[in-house]
Order: C-alpha cells, then structure tokens, then sequence
C-alpha cells in the first residue's frame, strides 16, 4: 500500500502498528477498532472512513487517483495483473503470514527449523507458479506487466523482502528477480522499504 500512495505522489501520515511489540498492536482493541481482522494495513480517509485489505485499498487509490495508473487500460491485461496480484497476496502469503507461522510454533509445537521449511516451501510453491506466469510471456516487461509498474510489482516486492528475510533460495526465478531488482531502482519502491520506516527495528 505504501508502494502504491508513492507512485502516485499520495500524501499520507504513517501510523506504525508494530506486530510483535506489547503482545502485537494490531490485536489491541484499539486498532480492531479500526480494523476487526486484527491485521494491517488498515487506510483511515479525512472523514474517518477506514478501508482494510491491500488490494482494495490500491484499487481505491487507483480510482480517485488515475494516474499513474496501476492497472492497465485493457480488460485483459488488468485481469492478469489482477491474477499476478493475488497469486501473491491472496495464495503464497497468508500462509506465511505471523499468526499462521505463531500457530504452527505455538500451538502445534513445531520447531523453529520446520517452520523456517514451512516458510521455505510455500515461498518456493508461490514463487514457481509466478515464474511461470510471467517467464515467456508478452505482457511481460521491464515490471510485471508491461514497462510500469502495477498493482502486482506493488504485491511481488514486499514478498521477495519476506523471502529474503528468511534465506529463501531465489536463484531458480531470474525473471522475477529482474523484475523486483527494476522496481527497487524506483524512489516508490525504496522510500516504502521496512528498513527506512519510522518504526524500523
Ligand atoms: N489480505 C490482507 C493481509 C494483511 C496481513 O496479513 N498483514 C500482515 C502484515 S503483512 C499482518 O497484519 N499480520 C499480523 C498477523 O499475522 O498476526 C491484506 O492484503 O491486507
């Protein structure tokens, strides 16, 4: 989401929500106050109006703001970026995400070996389904879709930054690293980077 606002010159004020701290601030009531899931981001507009889950929330920004435009002009080429996008946000993440990987440790007692290979495998089952999707094809550009970048640079990024994070092996997906390497080139992409945020660690 931060990507998104940045490419398109959106002013906002960042609230950090620190997810490990005091027993993780996004399950505070405070915050599911804002957002019931107990997950962010959460994107509150001027009148108080709070929109949740990425991808909405870019499209949002994407439909009172137009331009850059992070999906293309075609029907065909949005559905495929949309499909780039949530073959990110909606299959390869949520099963790496913090409370589905605390379950795993916490509640099913595995260690932390097996759940970096938990991590590992369903990284590497995402990443092999993106390959495929963007090796070869036309659409395919400098970025996902095309030489701009989209709603699925925006998804891919933060991804690759988990993947590296825990040691994934990235070597077998060249395209995909091209492409994220394309991306970071852009002030977007780094002023969005976790390390340069207010609340980095
Ligand atoms: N589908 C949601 C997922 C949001 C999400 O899972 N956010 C993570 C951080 S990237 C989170 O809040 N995790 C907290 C947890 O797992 O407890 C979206 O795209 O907004």
């Amino acid at each position: 989401m931060r990507i998104a606002l940045n490419l398109k010159g959106m002013p906002y004020t960042a609230v950090p929500v620190h997810l490990v701290k005091d027993g993780g601030q996004h399950c505070s009531a405070a915050y599911r106050a804002r957002n019931p899931q107990a997950l962010v981001p959460a994107f509150e507009l001027e009148d108080g109006t709070v929109l949740t889950q990425s991808l909405a929330i870019m499209e949002y920004l994407d439909e009172v703001q137009p331009e850059p435009a992070l999906l293309p002009a075609d029907a065909i080429g949005r559905a495929r970026v949309r499909a780039l996008a949530q073959a990110i946000a909606c299959d390869l993440h949520p099963v790496n995400n913090l409370r589905v990987l605390q379950y795993v440790s916490q509640q099913l007692g595995i260690s932390a070996e097996q759940k970096d290979a938990w991590y590992r495998h369903w990284v590497a089952t995402g990443l092999q389904g993106l390959k495929a999707l963007l090796a070869d094809h036309p659409s395919t550009g400098r970025f996902c879709h095309g030489d701009t970048p989209t709603l699925a640079d925006c998804c891919l990024v933060p991804q690759l930054y988990n993947a590296r994070r825990f040691q994934c092996p990235l070597d077998a997906y060249p395209t995909i690293q091209r492409i994220a390497a394309a991306c970071e080139t852009l002030p977007a992409f780094q002023q969005a980077a976790p390390e340069v945020q207010p609340d980095a660690d």
